[in-house]
């Protein structure tokens, strides 16, 4: 029996009167902080949360950029059900079941056209790692096995995996673990300047230039060793940071140039997020595998994907041995029956509700709901692009995030949840948002930013 408990008194926990905060040690959070004044949720429906004192919580980040097509949907909780009655688990190693290649069918259907061969995953960060796992597979299967150089991107996030915070860009994600990052690796620069885009709507016309580094980077390693370029299209966890002007056309011309693979990650992007299925539609731009994750199943049960060009696919398994595994890469969860079962029903509800095109059609709105804060306290920059926003504030002195997640403190007490990272407060609310849900949220917004010292 371990006495170091930290009893809460709560209402409604299955334990009955009181809850233990002790036991769960809990991802990216302060903890110390957190058990001290815990925010707690019991309940989702729509575009709100309730949190566990019965206060409604309005949802402005889709959970955690995931729920896109907002919370408690019928026809998922239907199709869940159904398939952990009917069979709850079966293998993905040399063994199959046939939802898992109609939740690929679906997937395919909505990649850029010929990214249509999906490798399943549980998450973003074992996509990336697959991803960087497929690149290298590639080149090895082309005669080229001495290609093994990656690069990523200065503030990139790509999961918290080894081969993910190694290409990765933010600095506290590497730090502890530096020594042991795979070797190999390069990172451009980050596209990101207040100087030269602050309270930019839409993609900064400033910044394209800085695709001309990969140049820089492959002069330096030599194009030969160089494997893949990953990117993510619009940077999301580091505070959306969002492409300069023709920024990812360059990056793609240059990849071409020297037979270098480009992987966009759209575990935040893919499925709707910029008003299109994928990023690389939205920008017109075709990378050779992109990452997934998230709102690939509305996020009710844990999944990712790649999806790989025929290229890429064909390359290794057309070279691969007759009778034998031509990738030796997959997770004993890889197209796990429930997580396959959401993914079909959650694709049908995109289509069925268009939701791609609806987040298109209210950018527009939280386009001009968000930059409306602009001349608030502190607030030194607002950018956005389709149904993403981030509200830059000014660091205090020798406190940087305190003034973020104070206010976003604030925002959660007066019924609104919000993402921040450092002092950004980043914002992506389910596609079935409407007018008055975005009223809503940054009239709070506005209130709690004038509430912060
Ligand atoms: N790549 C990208 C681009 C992501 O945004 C991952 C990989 C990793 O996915 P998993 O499923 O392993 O977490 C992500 C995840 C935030 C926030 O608010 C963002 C993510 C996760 C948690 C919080 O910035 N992105
Ligand atoms: N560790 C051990 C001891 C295992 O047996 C396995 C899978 O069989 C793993 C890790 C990997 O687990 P997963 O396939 O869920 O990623």
């Amino acid at each position: 029996m371990n006495d170091m408990t930290d009893d809460i008194n709560l209402q409604n926990t299955s334990a009955g009167t009181s809850l233990d905060l002790s036991n769960y040690w809990m991802p990216f959070t302060a903890n110390k902080q957190f058990k001290a004044a815990p925010r707690l949720l019991k309940r989702a429906k729509g575009m709100y949360y309730t949190s566990v004192d019965d206060r409604q919580v309005i949802d402005a980040v889709s959970g955690l950029w995931c729920v896109n097509a907002g919370h408690g949907r019928e026809e998922i909780t239907q199709a869940v059900t159904k398939q952990i009655a009917e069979m709850d688990y079966a293998p993905s190693f040399q063994m199959g079941h046939p939802i898992a290649f109609e939740a690929a069918t679906h997937v395919a259907k909505v990649m850029p056209k010929g990214l249509d061969r999906i490798f399943f995953t549980n998450s973003g960060s074992e996509s990336v790692d697959t991803a960087l796992k497929i690149a290298l597979a590639y080149h090895r299967a082309r005669g080229e096995g001495q290609r093994t150089r990656l690069i990523g991107r200065e503030r990139g996030y790509h999961g918290v995996g080894f081969g993910g915070i190694s290409v990765g860009g933010i600095s506290p994600n590497r730090k502890a673990f530096s020594a042991n990052l795979i070797p190999g690796v390069d990172h451009l620069p980050h596209t990101h300047s207040l100087e030269h885009m602050a309270f930019s709507r839409g993609q900064p016309a400033w910044g394209a230039h800085l695709a001309d580094e990969l140049e820089r980077i492959v002069a330096l390693h030599d194009p030969s060793t160089i494997a893949a370029v990953i990117v993510e299209p619009m940077a999301g966890s580091a505070g959306v940071l969002i492409p300069p002007q023709g920024y990812l056309q360059r990056l793609r011309e240059i990849c071409d140039k020297y037979g270098i693979l480009l992987i966009f990650d759209e575990v935040i992007t893919g499925f709707g997020r910029l008003g299109k299925a994928t990023a690389s539609e939205y920008f017109g731009v075709t990378p050779d595998l992109i990452t997934m994750a998230k709102a690939i199943n509305n996020a009710s049960v844990p999944m990712g994907a790649v999806a790989a060009s025929r290229k890429v696919h064909d390359t290794i398994v057309d070279n691969g041995p007759g009778n034998g595994i031509e990738l030796f890469h997959g997770y004993t969860y890889s197209a796990h029956p429930l997580a396959a079962a959401a993914c079909i029903a959650t694709q049908k509800i995109y289509q069925k509700e268009n939701l791609f095109e609806r987040a298109a059609s209210m950018a527009p709105k939280l386009e001009q709901a968000i930059h409306s804060l602009k001349g608030e306290p502190h607030v030194i920059d607002i950018r956005n692009l389709g149904l993403v926003g981030a509200i830059e504030l000014q660091p205090r002195e020798g406190q940087p995030g305190a003034r973020a997640y104070e206010t976003f403190v604030k925002c959660f007490e007066m019924g609104v949840m919000v993402r921040y990272t450092g002092d950004i407060l980043a914002f992506a609310p389910p596609l079935i948002v409407e007018d008055k849900h975005i009223d809503e949220i940054f009239s709070t917004v506005r209130k709690a930013i004038r509430s912060v010292a």
